[in-house]
């Protein structure tokens, strides 16, 4: 059971999880209480938590490349490029090599460390596979990290992705195991949880969190997080979206969530996650300076960076400079007191 309420100790005697243990459990009743936490409480002991385990003033910078783009056999209800949605994205080949290593290289010059490549694929094919395995190869030689995101995996698929020096691999659960059923039919929650044990058995690392704001319970923001919170190990990275409202998808007219709720998600993410990078990303484009500044307090060191997510808007590169810049925030790929 976790000591929930805030009490005035000292960052050093907060109590947290370490993410290489894992027991006793965050249930979603602990996290429940952290939700109800006064909201300045619970930033106070977010901010804390993040000071112990990361230089505060630090901000990992990820530029993501949708390299397979649209026409997608899932039905991920948030998904534009679902092929089963009316919403005007054309569906793409796959990019040519060339093209990725010149976006690769504009997001190194821009101060991008992680370079993340997205295909709207279910799994992918071993014929597919292939040419992603040559464009990981080349963009971590550039010196750039390297993630990608290609939907399920088999220990096959998972291992080649190794040998190509794959860094992460990001699979998100996306909400709780409750919610999750209204959201997607095509794939089950266990088939998340069964792709990302084989992505860390392969010893690639891995990025996995979910969406908020699709009309989900505050509970069921509990249940996302707990369930995160109990993979062991916990994700290196964390990445909470907000979703981005698309027409023609089902949930292109969800109530849109309380940005403080959803503040409080990210606060509770690092509290949880002690360790985790926690990575503030879809969304941002709608939130204020402000708004994101308060999430970069409650303990997100991570964003996508560049104009372009996957297929929906994202801050300018320049936009994102002024922030920074503007709250004494350095742009740095190592972020942790603990040399992660
Ligand atoms: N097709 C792969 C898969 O689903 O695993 C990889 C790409 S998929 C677009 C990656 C993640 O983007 C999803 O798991 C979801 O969390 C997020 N995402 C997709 N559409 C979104 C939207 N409209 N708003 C916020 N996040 C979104
Ligand atoms: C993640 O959790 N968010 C990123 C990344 N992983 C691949 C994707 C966000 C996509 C937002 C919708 C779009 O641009 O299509
Ligand atoms: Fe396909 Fe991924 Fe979009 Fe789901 S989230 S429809 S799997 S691209």
């Amino acid at each position: 059971m976790q000591d929930v309420p805030y009490s005035d100790a000292p960052a050093a005697c907060v109590s947290d999880r370490s993410p290489a243990r894992h027991s006793p459990a965050w249930s979603v009743v602990d996290i429940l209480a952290l939700y109800a936490l006064p909201f300045n409480d619970l930033l106070l002991r977010a901010h804390q938590t993040h000071r112990a385990h990361f230089y505060p003033n630090t901000m990992q910078l990820s530029t993501l490349c949708s390299i397979k783009t649209g026409g997608c056999p899932e039905d991920c209800a948030y998904c534009p490029q679902s092929a089963r949605y009316k919403t005007g994205l054309k569906a793409d080949k796959l990019m040519p090599l060339d093209e990725v290593l010149m976006a690769a290289r504009t997001a190194k010059a821009n101060g991008a460390t992680r370079f993340c490549m997205g295909a709207a694929w279910r799994n992918p094919k071993p014929r597919q596979l292939a040419p992603v395995l040559e464009m990981i190869r080349a963009v971590k030689a550039l010196g750039l990290e390297t993630c990608a995101t290609l939907g399920m995996l088999d220990g096959e698929a998972a291992q080649s992705l190794k040998s190509a020096d794959l860094d992460y691999y990001n699979h998100n659960l996306d909400s709780s195991p409750e919610f999750y059923e209204t959201i997607i039919s095509t794939r089950t929650y266990q088939d998340r949880l069964d792709t990302l044990k084989i992505v860390r058995d392969a010893g690639i690392k891995v990025c996995c969190g979910g969406i908020v704001g699709m009309g989900e319970s505050r509970e069921d923001r509990a249940g996302l997080i707990a369930q995160l919170a109990n993979l062991d190990p916990t994700p290196e990275s964390v990445p909470i979206n907000h979703l981005v409202r698309m027409p023609g998808t089902p949930l292109a007219e969800a109530e849109p969530l309380d940005l403080f709720e959803f503040i409080r998600t990210i606060a509770i993410t690092r509290i949880t996650m002690p360790q985790a990078m926690v990575r503030l990303s879809a969304g941002r484009e709608q939130m204020s300076e402000a708004v994101q500044a308060l999430c970069f307090f409650a303990g997100a060191n991570s964003i996508f960076y560049g104009e372009k997510l996957l297929t929906t808007g994202n801050p300018q590169a320049e936009a994102d400079r002024a922030l920074l810049d503007k709250l004494g925030i350095r742009a740095d790929a190592h972020t942790s007191k603990e040399g992660a």
